[in-house]
């Protein structure tokens, strides 16, 4: 929005003036369980921050889209904006790759797909200062882990519906002046299931990677931010996780050969840097939103969007 941009922008002459340095150059970004298309998802805040950084690559670790979701054809304005905002990454330089999770499976059949800076993968190894990464969703654990039935249950549709409920109380309580409350944050880190579940998912991670020889092994899928070092086998391995935009509100941030968890603050955006804000923001002229796409035109305009190519006529 406020960098220059092409022969569609109109280029008032205010926004020429919002410097820069506003957004927060970063090597990398991590995102994970963004579940665009459902209930749960911050499309809204996520849009901020994503209008927040710079960075040189971005990577999507899993459940970015919904698609077990799909046919209930909920796809409001600022998911189909969260999407936009990325091609537009794209386009300007950041390299973003896409990382297949179990609730988008349906593109794993495209894996390995590469479209300009886009590339679809079901798994990302990258070597940063000497350091061996791997990254991936983490859904492959749940053929490790024992699942309560209870656990599977919170996974599905229920939890599309306890977080609706979760809403319309929550409205409930601000209209009687009371504070707000996180059914889905309670259902999922008060059960002692829950707890047992998210601790055998990290120590699977950390076991595996360390006998695959890693440094570093990044998933989501659990929907828990995190960053631990634990030493396996005399080896010393770090899990992190990226968390998800459904509770959390988080992303991993890789800047200056450090990792950080970054976590959304709204009264960043509303008061100490409004301008950042999505509500406060002109309308793009090239940010023209299409009502109610299908669900093939939506992810289809992830994999084959030309991101360098000019449009061809007609
Ligand atoms: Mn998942």
């Amino acid at each position: 929005m406020w960098e220059l941009s092409g022969p569609g922008a109109k280029s008032s002459t205010l926004i020429t003036f919002y410097p820069a340095f506003m957004k927060r150059e970063l090597d990398i970004a991590i995102l994970s369980d963004v579940h665009l298309g459902t209930y749960g998802c911050h499309a809204r805040e996520l849009l901020n921050y994503l209008k927040s950084i710079k960075p040189a690559m971005l990577i999507l670790n899993g459940d970015f889209i919904d698609m077990w979701q799909f046919r209930k054809r909920y796809f409001p304005k600022e998911h189909i904006q969260v999407i936009q905002r990325i091609l537009k990454m794209s386009a300007s330089g950041t390299k973003v790759y896409y990382i297949t999770g179990n609730h988008d499976d349906l593109l794993r059949r495209y894996s390995d797909f590469s479209s300009g800076n886009i590339h679809l993968r079901d798994k990302l190894i990258l070597n940063l200062k000497g350091q061996n990464y791997w990254i991936f969703h983490g859904d492959i654990f749940d053929l490790f882990i024992r699942y309560s039935p209870f656990i599977s249950r919170i996974g599905g549709k229920g939890y599309d519906w306890l977080i609706r409920l979760n809403r319309f109380i929550n409205k409930l309580r601000r209209f009687m002046g009371m504070s707000q409350m996180s059914f889905a944050k309670k259902v999922k880190y008060r059960v002692k299931e829950a707890v047992k579940f998210i601790s055998d998912f990290e120590n699977t991670a950390l076991k595996l990677a360390a006998e695959e020889d890693y440094d570093y092994v990044i998933c989501g899928h659990i929907h828990r931010p995190q960053m631990r070092a634990e030493e396996v086998k005399g080896k010393k391995v770090t899990y992190l996780n990226s968390g998800d935009w459904v509770e959390n509100l988080t992303a991993l941030e890789y800047n200056w050969g450090r990792w950080s968890i970054y976590e959304y603050d709204e009264a960043d955006f509303q008061y100490v840097n409004p301008i950042l804000s999505v509500k406060e923001a002109r309308e793009d002229a090239d940010e023209e939103v299409v009502a109610s796409p299908s669900v093939e035109e939506v992810f289809l305009e992830i994999i084959r969007k030309p991101v360098e190519g000019k449009q061809s006529a007609g």
